[in-house]
């Protein structure tokens, strides 16, 4: 079944966790589902990713959003396009609500610019649905920092920003789900994440059984 679900929210907001928890639940349904991430969910975005994230100096902003339009482009046309005309589950780990939400909201690049870059580097394809995970910024830069070890060294270049930059992000994400509810469905990311997971699940059952009943 041809569907495209995306994943978004702060670092540490669990979307990999529910990402594989969601593709097992999928897989013991029998229904083919393909989990994907950005940056880095093809060979390209895998060189892209480590520049992204590691390279110094940092790329300057617009060379930075150029680079994750690039690795989306590539996403699209290597994996995504091909999984979904397959009429296999998509389950991406962040898309284009991303740039906008860290790019735009957070590092202020024109939402117009990255609206009109949006267009060119995806065609404009959009998720069937997007599940957004939010919870507090200091929570989420918590697990995250739980999950990699304390030492900073090994964080990425986003997770070292100040928590000014990731509250402009979250409600960056907050504004985005407000602007397009019928595609949004926010979850509250602080719960255990058995309860994340299990509501995360409801609504991609939700999903699948509705576009089943309408072909
Ligand atoms: N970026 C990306 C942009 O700026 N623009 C863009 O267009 C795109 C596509 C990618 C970076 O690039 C930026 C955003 C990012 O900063 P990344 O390494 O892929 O970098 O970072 P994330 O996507 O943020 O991945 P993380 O792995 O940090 O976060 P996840 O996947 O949301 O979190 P997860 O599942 O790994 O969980 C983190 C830890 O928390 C625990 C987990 O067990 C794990 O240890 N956890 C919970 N603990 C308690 N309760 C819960 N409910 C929990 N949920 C998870």
């Amino acid at each position: 079944m041809s569907v495209f679900i995306t994943f978004e929210g702060i670092e540490g907001s669990g979307k990999s966790s529910v990402i594989a928890a969601i593709g097992k639940f999928l897989s013991e349904q029998n229904c083919p589902a393909l989990q994907t991430r950005e940056p880095g969910g093809t060979e390209l975005g895998q060189e892209i990713r480590r520049i992204l994230l590691q390279t110094t100096p940092a790329p300057c902003h617009l060379a930075e959003l150029l680079l994750f339009a690039a690795d989306r482009a590539q996403h699209i046309a290597q994996v995504i396009r091909p999984a979904l005309d397959s009429g296999t589950v998509v389950l991406s780990d962040r898309y284009a609500d991303s740039t906008l939400a860290y790019q735009g909201y957070g590092r202020g690049v024109s939402l117009e610019l990255l609206s009109r870059l949006h267009t060119i580097a995806t065609a404009d394809l959009a998720p069937d649905m997007t599940l957004l995970l939010d919870l507090p910024v200091q929570t989420g830069l918590e697990r995250a920092a739980l999950r990699r070890g304390e030492d900073q060294a090994s964080w990425t270049r986003f997770e070292a920003e100040t928590l000014e930059f990731h509250e402009a992000v979250r409600n960056g994400f907050l504004v985005l789900a407000q602007k397009n509810p019928q595609r949004f469905r926010v979850i509250n990311a602080s719960q255990p994440l058995t309860d994340v997971i299990n509501e995360a699940t409801s609504h991609v059952e939700a999903l699948i059984k509705l576009t089943a009943n309408s072909r």
